[in-house]
């Protein structure tokens, strides 16, 4: 096992980091922005390098000085977290060129994975099934319009190097299909460097399932069950639980099975997760692949009772997973509300500020992932979310009667806070019978004006 890790992020996931390595015994490094110098991963970490300026190109991104912090700190791994440099194939290769041990999936399954289309191609020849559209980059209008027209209207386009909702246009007709394409690929090129796109059948009220699996180096791979991430607003997941709501056990042996097929087709070593859309038939469809730790590991973990840090941290240390499939028991239901620094009045827009008062909620079922204090000075340069409020109960009714009262309960001012939008999601019918879709968000705010 290691002895030292750096961890190459910040806020909530820098400590939760740091917390499974506390518990496994093994030494950590912080490294931090100027701009982070009292926060509390800088605090906890038995040793802290500052590598920079606020800006994250000059600090969380500056490969050169996390890899001088790494040398000068004798660490033998590094944890990446989630965002930062955690996708990043190079980042990852010149982990290995140093013998360092980069705690995550193999430069190639990176790299892979972050072409999109060259995913869903994998996905194709392995049986995993993919959303109907081009089998290729799209380079010809009249190739494009021939697809659209036999999968049928609407369709949208999505970039090869995008991810995450960047990059989309949804077309109905063959002349908006032209244009859209053309849009589609200037904002590739300049977002990504990449102008190819592709072209799917757009489905209108997806819901976002995503299941969480586990693959060492030896070829095991087991799942962990599905998250539902569907209550999103621009693309950023506002509230995931597991189980869904609308997977009933076939449904889930046959999603789970496909994702441990798409992990198996590329070798798969490490935690990650494979994204579905599941349209309002039941059928699920390979979306994206995430190569790393998600933020919403939390609600896995606490109905399977795995530390998937500690976990992800064993695999790339070679150990073999100490459990099998079999093993593996879904205890109850736990959902999860991001706590985001921003004015849900206001557009979600995001409003740091100094923490003057703070009580977190606690008692059963409970969990916070969070790295703010009272007192706490929320720089503006980084991710707005502040906390990760958790419930755990014994069925998903349970569950909502925790979270309603610990939101309750949860006092933070003067900042302004995501925890309002959270209350009102907890007292709408639609959700609490838990048959939403993606434009859930958008609706309940229209409603409330
Ligand atoms: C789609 C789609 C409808 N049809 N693809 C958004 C994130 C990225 N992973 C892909 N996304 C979507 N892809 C097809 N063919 C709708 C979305 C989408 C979405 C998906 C899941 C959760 C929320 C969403 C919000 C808007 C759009």
């Amino acid at each position: 096992m290691f002895s030292k890790i750096l961890i190459a992020n910040r806020g909530e996931i820098a400590l939760r980091i740091i917390r499974a390595c506390k518990e496994m015994g093994i030494r950590t490094v912080a490294v931090y922005s100027s701009a982070d110098a009292n926060s509390l991963h800088v605090q906890f970490a038995d040793e802290a390098v500052c590598i920079g300026p606020a800006a994250p190109a000059n600090s969380y991104l500056n490969i050169a000085a996390i890899m001088s912090a790494a040398e000068i700190t004798d660490v033998e791994a590094i944890h990446p977290g989630y965002g930062f440099l955690s996708e990043n194939a190079h980042f990852a290769e010149i982990c290995e060129s140093c013998h360092i041990t980069f705690i995550g999936p193999s430069p190639e399954n990176i790299r892979l994975m972050g072409d999109k289309m060259a995913a869903k191609d994998s996905m194709r020849k392995a049986g995993v099934p993919t959303i109907p559209g081009s089998l290729h980059v799209i380079d010809n209008k009249d190739e494009a319009i021939k697809i659209a027209n036999r999968i049928k209207y609407p369709v949208i386009i999505k970039a090869s190097s995008g991810g995450g909702g960047r990059g989309m246009r949804v077309a109905h007709n063959d002349v908006r299909l032209v244009s859209a394409i053309i849009t589609a690929q200037t904002e590739a090129e300049a977002s990504f460097g990449n102008a190819s796109v592709y072209l799917e059948k757009y489905f209108e009220k997806p819901r976002h399932i995503e299941v969480q699996i586990l693959a060492d180096k030896y070829n095991h791979i087991i799942h962990l069950g599905e998250r539902d991430c569907t209550i999103q607003r621009r693309h950023q997941k506002l509230i995931e639980e597991s189980p869904s709501p609308v997977i009933d056990p076939k449904l889930r042996r046959k999603i789970t099975d496909a994702a441990i097929r798409a992990a198996k087709a590329v070798n798969y070593c490490s935690a990650g997760t494979i994204e579905f859309l599941l349209d309002t038939d039941g059928n699920f469809f390979f979306m994206e692949m995430n190569t790393r730790i998600q933020v919403e590991h939390t609600v896995t973990e606490m109905i399977t009772g795995i530390d998937l840090i500690k976990e992800q941290i064993k695999i790339a240390a070679g150990k073999r997973l100490s459990f099998t499939q079999d093993d593996i028991r879904m205890d109850g239901v736990a959902i999860e509300c991001r706590i985001n620094e921003e004015d849900p009045d206001n557009g979600f827009m995001p409003c740091p500020g100094t923490i003057d008062h703070l009580h977190m909620p606690g008692g059963r079922g409970i969990r916070i992932d969070s790295h703010v204090y009272s007192g706490y000075a929320i720089p503006p340069f980084y991710d707005s979310m502040i906390a990760k409020l958790i419930a755990h109960g014994k069925d998903r009714q349970d569950a909502i009667k925790i979270m309603q009262r610990a939101l309750d309960e949860f006092i933070i001012s003067p900042v302004k806070t995501t925890i309002p939008f959270h209350r009102t999601v907890f007292n709408n019918p639609q959700f609490l019978r838990g048959t939403y879709y993606t434009n859930f968000v958008e609706t309940m705010m229209k409603e409330k004006e």
